[in-house]
C-alpha cells in the first residue's frame, strides 16, 4: 500500500474514503506504485492464481464469443478475498472492438434506458449513436461548442433496469436482456464455476477521463449467491476492493481494457469503488483492429460481426479518452419472484452504501450523484 494510504490506514479512520481520495489527487499525483497491475504480476503471497474449469467451456463456443480457449486465460485471487476473480484480458485478438461497438452503438438503443432519458424526451435520445457520430468523425472536440450526445453518456441500464433512486429492481421495469452479451457472461462465468448463470440486469458505466464511482456494495440483486461480472473496455482504472465493513482498508488494483472481474462468494458483497481513470499504457489499449488479421477467422456461429471502419473510427476516438465497464447481474435466484411489496426488497442501509457518482472528491457514497434526475452537467467534473 503506497505511503499515505498506509497512513490512513493507521489512523483509524475511514480508511476506505482516505485512501480512495489519495487516488483521486490530482497535485500532486499519488503513488502508484503499490497499485496491483494483473496484466504483469507473477503470484505472490498477496497474489494467488486461480484454477479455472477449461472444460466447461468449448474452444468454440470461447471463440464465438471473442473469447481465448479457457486454458489460455490468466486468472487470479487475493489472499484474504475469496470468490474475487480477476481474468487478465482473455479476449482474442480483434474481438474487443465488437464489444465495444454494442457499448457504444447497440447498448444504449432503446428499449435500453439510460441517464439522457431522465430529462430529455426518447425521440431525442432514441438515436444517440447516430446523433453523435459526425461530430466524433470529423470535428476536433476542442472546437465544438456542445457536447455530442455520446460524450454526454453516463449510463445504460439492460434487462430488469436498476432505478437509481428506489436502489431496486422491478418486475414491471424490465426489457429484454441483450443476447450476445448473455452468452458471453454465461460461458466466463461457467468457467469460473458458475453454471447456469442468468444474465438479468446490466448496467454499463461510461466513465471520461476526470469521472470516479463512489465506495458501494451492490445488493440490490435478490440472489447474491450468484456472482457479479464486470468488463473493462478503453482507458484504464483504479478499482479499490475493500472488505465486507464500510472502514476495512481497501486493494487497489489496475484495471485495463479487456480484463475481466468476478465478484462472487464472500466477495460478492464487498465495498469497492473507482477513484480514478488512468491513460492506458502502451499496448494495453489493445483495440487496434487491423492488427489481428481479418474478420474472416470469425467462427460459424459466432455473435461477433466485422465493425465497419466507420463504426470504428467513431469508436477508437471515444475511447481515446473514456473508459466502458460493463457489470453484468443475476437478480433472482431461478424461479424466484420479486416480493409484492416494493419496500421488503430495498436496499437495507443503502445511506451509506448507494456509492455511484461522478465528480466526488472523496468517494462519500451518502451523496450519490448519479441519480435518476441527473443531467449531463452534474456528472462531469
Ligand atoms: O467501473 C467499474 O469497474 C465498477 C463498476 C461498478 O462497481 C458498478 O457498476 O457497480
Ligand atoms: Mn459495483
Amino acid at each position: 500500500m503506497a505511503k499515505m494510504a498506509a497512513s490512513a490506514v493507521e489512523s483509524g479512520e475511514d480508511a476506505f474514503r482516505k485512501i480512495f481520495k489519495f487516488y483521486r489527487r490530482r497535485s500532486p499525483p499519488p503513488d502508484f506504485s503499490k497499485v496491483i497491475d494483473f496484466s504483469r504480476c507473477a503470484p505472490s503471497e498477496q497474489i494467488v492464481p486461480v484454477n479455472l474449469d477449461p472444460a466447461a467451456v468449448s474452444d468454440v463456443e470461447a471463440s464465438r464469443v471473442g473469447l481465448q480457449p479457457v486454458r489460455e486465460w490468466r486468472a487470479f485471487g487475493l489472499r484474504g478475498h475469496p470468490g474475487f476473480i480477476f481474468i487478465s484480458n482473455p479476449f482474442l485478438c480483434g474481438a474487443q472492438p465488437f464489444w465495444l461497438r454494442q457499448c457504444l452503438k447497440i447498448y444504449p438503443q432503446k428499449p435500453n434506458i439510460c441517464n439522457l432519458d431522465m430529462h430529455m424526451p426518447s425521440s431525442e435520445t432514441q438515436d444517440i449513436w447516430g446523433k453523435s457520430v459526425h461530430s466524433l468523425r470529423f470535428a476536433l472536440a476542442g472546437k465544438r461548442e456542445a457536447k455530442t450526445l455520446l460524450e454526454r453518456l453516463r449510463w445504460v441500464t439492460l434487462g430488469y433496469h436498476y432505478n437509481w433512486d428506489t436502489k431496486t429492481y422491478s418486475a414491471s421495469n424490465h426489457t429484454p436482456f441483450p443476447r450476445d452479451l448473455h452468452h458471453l457472461s454465461v460461458h466466463i462465468t461457467a468457467a469460473c464455476g458458475f453454471p447456469g448463470f442468468i444474465s438479468e440486469a446490466g448496467i454499463l458505466n461510461y466513465y471520461r477521463s476526470d469521472s470516479s464511482l463512489g465506495i458501494h456494495v451492490d445488493e440490490s440483486e435478490l440472489d447474491h449467491t450468484r456472482p457479479l461480472l464486470s468488463f473493462s473496455f478503453g482507458q484504464s482504472a483504479i478499482f479499490l476492493l475493500g472488505g465486507p465493513c464500510r472502514q476495512d482498508p481497501p486493494t487497489a488494483m489496475l484495471m485495463h481494457s479487456g480484463d475481466v472481474m468476478v465478484m462472487s462468494g464472500p466477495s460478492r458483497l464487498l465495498y469497492h469503488a473507482v477513484p480514478r481513470i488512468l491513460p492506458a499504457p502502451p499496448g494495453h489499449l489493445a483495440l487496434e483492429k487491423g492488427d489481428c488479421g481479418p474478420a474472416s477467422s470469425l467462427q460459424d456461429g459466432s455473435v461477433l460481426e466485422p465493425v465497419s471502419e466507420e463504426d470504428w473510427a467513431v469508436c477508437s476516438r471515444y475511447i481515446q479518452s473514456s473508459r466502458v465497464n460493463v457489470t453484468i447481474r443475476q437478480v433472482l435466484a431461478p424461479g424466484q419472484k420479486f416480493p409484492e411489496t416494493p419496500s421488503s426488497y430495498q436496499r437495507t442501509g443503502a445511506g451509506q452504501k448507494d456509492g455511484y457518482n461522478d465528480g466526488e472528491a472523496d468517494g462519500e457514497s451518502g451523496k450519490r450523484k448519479r441519480s435518476s434526475s441527473d443531467s449531463a452537467d452534474t456528472v462531469e467534473t
